[in-house]
């Protein structure tokens, strides 16, 4: 086992007696219709109960008088919430039903999950539906096969093959998604090639969208702002030229003849040295809306990214994305959702909710989380990442009152969205288990359950996702899912604790907390820390950058006091003497030794606790996850010997009892560092 076939494995079920049970509900699958989806649904059924049961199940056309089995069935008065939820009723048959095709698909798959997991079937009752509309994956993939922060491999598109040779991955792909209620993808990076919309290319994401379609998942792109120059031989891409919106109208119309249910336009404009309507004395609102009138004959969705800090040296990036875009509310056209990244700054191991959540009533706000692991120590560090999702979904904005959650925000349920949005940053790549860490896929899951319903808890994801992926022996279940839980607080307390952010080299991998030169102050690390001889952190109080400002007075007041600051969002907010007194009752200083230290002893812990489940592990994956285990091990000192030497040259003590001081000096460190920065 290769770890190739994800969470839908389908092997035999070990209880003879469990699966004789399941067996007297799934003698047969009926099916009236015959459309791409719905025969989907029935073969990927057909396929799971034979693996799962052992025995053949054959699809029929109608269950006649016939009892026992299950009815696949689209039911236009179905009294679900939306088109895609379904509902799952048994009595004498097992009904599946949706109001559309995909509706029947999520509820095959769910029904399998029922199967896989050890829960009943027969005598359900259940309604589902998903809570957003559209759940994508955003790839950053680029044209030579290459994946901006992709850690898995290469990219799954061969696009030097297509559009003649669909590889049989695409299609395992496809269904990957559809199992988790993935319904949208953007094949191609946010920092664009133009090469996608020509002529050449756009048939090759054609023959993509082929195999997606059958699976309910629509394609989107990313597109380069000035295409119309670049590939449309105009003077420019102002968006208030007539040209330019011509250009832009005629390539959708071009698109939309190849791929009749395009999804949209991803967009990464003024940001990163990306080009964008600001060149033009345009805002972000006019680049979008003429993108938008360009898609709407079709239907199509323009998603602009409010990923956006405008090179000022002075400035507090945390405040750029809500300075430049929450002036903007209300100018967007209907078919325009701003997709936000969770944090203010960018992808931080643990960061406060973007203040924009809330702050833009007549803007769909779209969710943008990362799964592949740019800043969590790429694929060798264990980071379960659903605790991240969770922590800020369930951030509360107060916008509107008490309980006016950042998840109430982008299901629209707080403004009254008429579209929305929630995207992860893929973490799939070419390596036969698709994300290079066995245990990531489990992000890939958790992300993809959570865009269908946001209100699951971490921890019965990751519970489901170790049943059907690695082993259902109650023991190890409990041991994998505990380890998955802690994984994310293990990573923080050595590598960032506390509010720290953004000490790594370039590459985002190796530690370099006492990086202090680049182009740009807020491209060192030091910008971020803030280390000095008096204490350490970034001051957005009002007598610092004042960025608290940019939230509700109830948020400001559980983050501006430095006596009552929760500790993981400390630094963020505050300069904290290095004797200051905490509420655990150390200093700061003794405080993060403590957590420097405990966090890397904790990767011993994981090690011990992934040894204990060896016996039910398939071995290749034991062997796998037991190896990036030990580099983790390795890594996690390096890390805390990293920061603990560097800040012990401005707060100049010593390291607390019992933890012993670092067997190599803060030159040794570097120089190792070093090593990770040579090409
Ligand atoms: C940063 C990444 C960079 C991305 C950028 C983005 O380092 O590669 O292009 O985000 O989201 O985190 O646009």
């Amino acid at each position: 086992d290769d770890g190739y076939r994800l969470w839908l494995k389908y092997d035999l079920i070990k209880d003879a007696s469990q699966r004789a049970t399941y067996a007297r509900s799934a003698q047969f699958i009926a099916l009236s219709g015959n459309t791409p989806v719905l025969k989907t649904a029935a073969e990927e059924l057909q396929a799971g109960l034979q693996g799962l049961l052992g025995k053949a199940v054959p699809i029929v056309t109608s269950a006649g008088n016939k009892t026992g089995g299950i009815i696949l069935t689209t039911r236009a008065d179905l009294p679900t919430r939306n088109d895609e939820g379904y509902q799952i009723t048994g009595k004498q048959n097992i009904t599946v039903s949706g109001r559309t095709d995909a509706g029947v698909l999520y509820g095959a798959f769910a029904l399998l999950r029922q199967l896989q997991t050890g829960q009943p079937i027969s005598g359900l009752s259940l309604i589902s539906n998903p809570k957003i509309q559209l759940r994508m994956l955003n790839h950053w993939d680029n044209t030579d096969g290459s994946i901006e922060r992709g850690y898995a491999g290469s990219s799954l598109w061969n696009w030097y093959e297509l559009p003649e040779r669909i590889d049989p991955r695409y299609r395992d792909y496809a269904r990957a998604n559809a199992s988790i209620g993935i319904n949208g993808t953007v094949v191609n990076n946010v920092n664009a090639s133009s090469r996608f919309l020509t002529a050449e290319y756009l048939e090759k994401v054609a023959a993509l969208a082929n195999v997606f379609r059958p699976y309910g998942i629509k394609i989107y792109l990313s597109v380069y702002f000035p295409a119309p120059k670049t590939i449309g031989g105009l003077k420019t891409a102002d968006p208030l030229d007539p040209e330019v919106n011509k250009w832009w109208a005629d390539k959708a119309t071009e698109i939309y003849k190849l791929i009749p249910d395009f999804g949209g336009f991803l967009v990464k404009a003024n940001s990163e040295g990306q080009p964008g309507p600001q060149d033009y004395n345009r805002t972000h609102a006019d680049g979008a809306n003429m993108l938008a009138k360009a898609l709407a004959p079709h239907k199509g969705i323009v998603i602009w990214r409010a990923f956006v800090y405008k090179a000022d040296g002075k400035a507090d990036r945390f405040k750029a994305a809500y300075e430049e875009f929450q002036p903007l509310d209300g100018q967007f056209d209907k078919n325009v959702i701003v997709q936000v990244k969770n944090g203010p700054i960018d992808f931080q191991p643990r960061e406060p909710f973007s203040p924009i959540f809330g702050v833009m009533p007549k803007t769909p706000l779209g969710m943008e989380f990362q799964l592949t692991q740019e800043y969590l120590g790429f694929a060798t560090h264990l980071v379960y990442e659903a605790p991240i999702f969770k922590e800020c979904l369930d951030s509360d904005t107060y916008v509107t009152g008490k309980n006016s959650t950042v998840a109430k925000v982008i299901d629209g349920s707080l403004h009254a969205y008429p579209l929305t949005a929630i995207a992860g940053v893929a973490n799939t790549g070419s390596d036969r288990n698709w994300t290079g860490h066995p245990l990531a896929q489990a992000n890939w899951y958790a992300f993809g359950r959570l865009a269908w319903d946001h209100s699951l808890s971490s921890e019965a994801l990751a519970n489901e996702w170790v049943k059907m992926t690695l082993t259902t022996e109650p023991a190890s279940v409990k041991t994998i899912t505990d380890m998955l839980l802690k994984s994310r607080d293990i990573y923080v307390n050595y590598n960032t604790p506390m509010g720290l952010s953004r000490p790594w080299t370039g590459a985002h991998f190796a530690p370099e907390p006492w990086q202090n030169r680049s182009s740009r102050p807020d491209w060192t690390a030091i910008y971020y820390h803030r280390a000095d001889s008096l204490g350490l952190g970034f001051d957005r109080t009002a007598k610092g950058s004042n960025a608290l400002a940019q939230y509700r007075p109830e948020v400001q007041q559980q983050w501006n006091n430095p006596e009552t600051c929760p500790l993981p969002y400390l630094l963020w907010f505050h300069h904290v003497p290095w004797t200051k007194k905490l509420s655990t009752g150390r200093t700061l200083w003794d405080e993060l030794c403590t957590r420097f230290y405990t966090g890397a002893d904790s990767v011993g812990w994981l090690q011990k606790q992934w040894a204990q489940v060896k016996k039910d592990v398939n071995p290749e994956t034991f062997d796998n996850v037991a190896g990036r285990l030990a580099t983790q091990q390795k890594e996690a000192i390096w890390w805390r010997d990293a920061w603990v030497l560097y800040l012990q040259e401005f707060s100049r003590q010593p390291i607390p009892a019992p933890f012993k001081k670092p067997e190599r000096s803060l030159d040794e460190v570097k120089q190792l560092v070093e090593i990770y920065k040579m090409r």
